[in-house]
């Protein structure tokens, strides 16, 4: 078995990862970058191009996106749970596997685990019998889906977390259970999020350990994000990048090497360039760690009622699907389960229309004799007949990866009434890449390849017409009162007169311009008052968590009404220092 790290050279090609020589020159770098290939584990997930993610848990019962490990277990008791209903809403919608958050981070197993008593087996539903990993693994069997668990390395329930030897066995047996019970499985994920222990104690993970137990056990399973198969994109909005090298000189966070190789090329997984040949010129060695694209198709991870109004509209998924699965990278769409545990009708509504939209555009692919492998050079055009009276605005162009990700620069023309026209032009190509541009009526398609590594094996090329789409007229409503009737009694801590008094049942927070900046809140306490005088603390969470890696607005809602004319938000960092929230961030929900 190949170990993580090693370079496995096969015939002309290198698997996964490869070392350049001491003083190879540019051009030799150029060369063996061209011939580093996925194994076969990262090719097969990459072809699968849709996933699901499926966030349920704890946090379903308590409205949070993080819980901190205290719930009781108590709380988890779905009505109706029926993962026949999930597997066959996520088949019907053309996903290939799907991913169950089997322990999110605080520690509540989803399934009977003997490792600890926070799991389903000291829940009510089904009278502690139940076993939510089983239930999904019988619906994928019987809907032929794959099937992929997420399991937190951050725990904050395990008392030995941060007794880093403990609890590195500890997840191993987790681990363990997971890949041994549940037959075959396809993605293992480990999440990035890591906080501290009891009484700040820090875990060292023994990723190398953890690696091993996964091949031995789950030889076809690639390992997700603190993993070297599956690289996260570096954002939970959705969006991969236009030049997305799946050959990249991002070293995987497992090794211990990484912090250094990569702190030394000054890249890290949001950096726009992983791979291009000024990349190369710096890099020691090469990684194959294509990219993974993980969004929600509401807000929040987990399911909170409030967010029914705001699922994701069919553009914007839209949207998404080209900027990922046509940004070669893997779409990880996480649909969560309600508490009743089932997928809610308006997300099953917004994934039949996203489906039915995707059947409507790629049913018809323009191009005449578009599969048949075209060996392209730098500077080769090759011109493709459409069928007649072609009206397009896509261009799907693939390369076969399992002979390297190789094009460097291309270009598309179109022949129109008018001669020849550019329509649009990129960089990289992968497995796959769409490219959109206002429609046109064309005869003949021009792909021409500027500029490539060796050879590149165009595997196939695609023109297809999508109807444009409007954004649904839906208003999101993260706040029920105009602004201009406010007033900012102090910028620190951010302190509001509402203008008149009012019930309040929340509030919201919204980073301008959904971006992450060190300066956000993140730790926070939320008091109101009636006079601006005397103030009461309203009972919350205190946290605005995941906002680092998913700066979308959050709603927090209170257990009951409260009365307020003033508000007041006083707020950390994630680095602990003072928060700056400005009044345009913060909304208010009034009770009806
Ligand atoms: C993040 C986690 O902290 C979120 O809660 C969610 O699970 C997402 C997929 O990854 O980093």
């Amino acid at each position: 078995m190949k170990s993580a790290g090693q370079a496995q050279k096969k015939e002309n090609y290198y698997v996964k990862h490869l070392e350049f020589p001491q003083n190879a020159t540019l051009e030799q770098k150029v060369d063996m970058a061209a011939r580093l290939i996925p194994t076969p584990q990262q090719l097969s997930w990459q072809q699968m191009e849709l996933t699901a993610f499926l966030h349920f848990g704890i946090n379903t019962f308590t409205g949070r996106e993080w819980g901190d490990g205290k719930e009781d277990p108590a709380l988890f008791n779905p009505s109706e749970l029926n993962a026949e209903q999930w597997v066959r809403t996520l088949k019907e919608a053309g996903f290939k596997m799907v991913l169950l958050t089997a322990k999110h981070h605080d520690g509540f197993c989803l399934w009977p685990t003997a490792t600890t008593k926070h799991s389903v087996a000291s829940s009510p539903w089904k009278k502690g019998q139940g076993d939510v990993v089983r239930e999904l693994r019988k619906a994928c069997d019987k809907y032929d889906m794959k099937f992929g668990v997420y399991l937190s390395p951050w725990d904050r329930n395990a008392e030995c977390y941060g007794d880093s030897p403990r609890y590195n066995d500890f997840f191993i047996r987790q681990l363990t259970e997971l890949l041994t019970n549940y037959g075959e499985v396809h993605e293992v994920w480990f999440d990035g999020a890591n906080g501290e222990g009891p009484n700040g104690r820090k875990q060292v993970y023994d990723w190398e350990a953890f690696y091993k137990t996964i091949q031995r056990l789950q030889p076809k399973a690639v390992m997700a994000i603190m993993g070297d198969d599956v690289r996260w994109v570096g954002n939970e909005k959705g969006l991969g990048r236009e030049t997305e090298w799946s050959a990249t000189v991002l070293t995987p966070g497992i090794y211990t090497r990484s912090e250094e190789n990569n702190k030394r090329l000054g890249v890290f997984s949001k950096a726009k360039d992983l791979g291009s040949r000024s990349m190369l010129a710096e890099a020691t060695e090469l990684f194959w760690y294509p990219s993974e694209v993980d969004v929600s198709i509401r807000p929040g991870w987990f399911y909170h009622a409030e967010e029914d109004t705001k699922v994701k509209s069919l553009k914007h998924l839209s949207d998404i699907y080209f900027q990922s699965v046509g940004y070669n990278s893997v779409l990880l769409l996480n649909i969560p389960p309600d508490r009743r545990g089932l997928i809610h009708e308006a997300d099953v509504k917004r994934l039949k229309d996203f489906a039915a939209y995707r059947k409507r555009v790629f049913a018809d692919n323009r191009v005449v004799k578009g599969r048949k492998e075209w060996n392209a050079v730098s500077g080769s055009e090759k011109i493709y007949s459409l069928k007649s009276e072609s009206e397009i605005n896509v261009v799907m162009l693939q390369e076969d990866i399992a002979k390297g990700q190789r094009v460097e620069s291309f270009a598309v023309e179109v022949l129109t009434e008018q001669g020849w026209q550019e329509v649009g032009q990129g960089t990289t190509v992968g497995y796959k890449r769409l490219l959109r541009f206002p429609a046109v009526k064309a005869s003949q398609l021009k792909v021409k390849i500027n500029e490539c590594r060796l050879t590149a094996h165009i595997s196939q090329v695609g023109a297809f017409y999508a109807t444009p789409l409007q954004e649904d007229n839906q208003t999101e409503s993260w706040n029920d009162l105009p602004r201009k009737e406010w007033k900012q009694v102090a910028a620190s801590p951010l302190t509001i007169d509402l203008g008149k008094m009012v019930q309040l049942s929340a509030f919201t927070y919204a980073p301008l311009k959904a971006e992450a900046k060190p300066t956000m809140a993140f730790q926070y306490k939320f008091y109101v008052s009636t006079d601006g005088k005397s103030w009461a603390e309203v009972p919350t969470n205190g946290e605005f968590s995941n906002i680092m890696h998913n700066p979308l607005p959050q709603t927090v809602t209170f257990n009951k009404g409260v009365q307020a004319r003033f508000i007041k938000l006083e707020a950390t960092t994630p680095a602990a220092t003072i928060a700056k929230v400005e009044m345009n961030e913060i909304g208010v929900i009034v009770a009806p």
